[in-house]
């Protein structure tokens, strides 16, 4: 092994979702610039590739057993991040988000003698601050598992604001802002337009996991309130089940216009023919489905809130409007939708910002470079 390879456990949520993506995109990304990666989770990350060298997934077993009444991951998981920090003399456990991962990440840590502790990274996604961080019942353990972290890394300055009120820690939070590295669509465009019956319409795109404050009512409302509703299609790549909204879908006369797909992992065949983002979030850390629309030049309309101003300027590679306001999500859509050289502009402005501010190259020497000096 070459002197300057680092070894990195990453433990994310494997799921469909923000953070596991960054977390496996990161690892791949690592694993190709030659360090050596090793996932630690319940589940195969779903977009971890299965043949890459370089790149290991150790699946941590959980029993169930008759006397618990909820299943316990953190203890398997940190006992496992043990076994795996000793094994393959990790020099670095990055988790991504807090909840449970920092805790057992602690925990893993502290169940080692000291010449085999790894440096232990939390990186902060959001929820696990904007949320879990209210809950009496959570805060001060996050709290905790954050002063224990050797590092404490957040997705946009807005989180770390976050964090720091929310939880009132006052360690030091490094942001480092989420990147996103488009692989090559599988397929061509024409047979992507055919799958999803287009003809000319403009091709409005949502991506999330449909949790209540991605509020999916008002990405239904504001399509609904579109004119003409022959203009525009609607495709929801949705992370979690689309059923319980198809009833809003019918009640909004929609169903001609929207297109669901339900758990897509090659995202970039629908991204490549994208017109338009459409986001209607209460609060978001940073929106990484932004970021994936903007890597194919894709501008969107969406509410200023969280980090997503950091993402994208208003008027330039986006357009911007308060959170709920439904009337102004219409107008910059409708904007959009009917004035094709601004989208255009727009579109560009997007893919610029992202090749040069939220690229792998930009972005992942920043983790390196933190690991490095957390090893020296
Ligand atoms: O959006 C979610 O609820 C999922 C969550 C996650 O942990 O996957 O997303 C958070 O992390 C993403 C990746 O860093 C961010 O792009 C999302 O903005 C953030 N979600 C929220 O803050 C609500």
């Amino acid at each position: 092994m070459a002197a300057d390879t680092l070894r990195v456990g990453i433990t994310c949520y494997p799921s469909v979702g923000g953070s596991g993506v960054l977390a496996t995109t990161l690892g791949e990304d690592l694993a190709a610039r030659g360090h050596d990666v090793h996932f630690i989770a319940y589940e195969r990350p779903f977009r971890l590739p299965s043949d890459a060298p370089r790149l290991h997934f150790h699946p941590v077993a959980i029993n169930e057993y008759e006397l618990f009444r909820f299943p316990d991951y953190t203890l398997p998981l940190s006992v496992r991040m043990a076994e795996v920090s000793r094994d393959h003399r990790l020099d670095v456990l990055h988790v991504h988000y807090a909840v449970p991962h920092a805790t057992a990440a602690i925990l893993a840590r502290a169940m080692l003698p000291p010449g085999q502790q790894p440096r232990v990274v939390t990186t902060l996604h959001g929820t696990d601050t904007t949320l879990l961080g209210h809950d009496a019942g959570y805060a001060p353990a996050i709290k905790h598992a954050l002063a224990s972290s050797d590092a404490v890394t957040a997705v946009s300055e807005s989180l770390k604001r976050e964090t720091q009120r929310v939880l009132d820690f006052d360690g030091p939070i490094e942001v480092i802002h989420n990147f996103f590295a488009p692989r090559p669509p599988s397929r061509p465009p024409e047979v992507v337009r055919r799958e999803l019956g287009l003809g000319d319409e403009v091709l409005v795109v949502h991506s999330s996991n449909l949790r209540h404050g991605k509020r999916v009512d008002l990405l239904l409302e504001t399509a609904a309130r579109v004119r003409p509703l022959e203009a525009f299609k609607l495709l929801i790549l949705a992370g979690e089940a689309f059923a319980p909204f198809a009833g809003d879908v019918r009640r909004l006369g929609l169903t001609d216009r929207v297109i669901v797909r339900e758990k897509v992992h090659a995202i970039e065949d629908y991204l490549q023919i994208a017109d338009v983002g459409l986001y209607t979030s209460d609060a978001e850390s940073f929106c990484l489905s932004i970021l994936e629309a903007m890597c194919f030049g894709c501008p969107s309309v969406s509410t200023r809130v969280g980090g997503i101003p950091e993402v994208v300027e208003d008027n330039e590679s986006a357009l911007l409007v308060p959170a709920g306001d439904v009337a102004a999500l219409v107008k910059a859509l409708e904007t959009l939708i009917h004035d094709e050289p601004r989208r255009h502009a727009l579109g560009r402005a997007a893919q610029a910002r992202a090749r040069e501010r939220f690229s792998a190259e930009v972005i992942v020497p920043r983790y390196e470079a933190l690991y490095r000096r957390l090893c020296r």
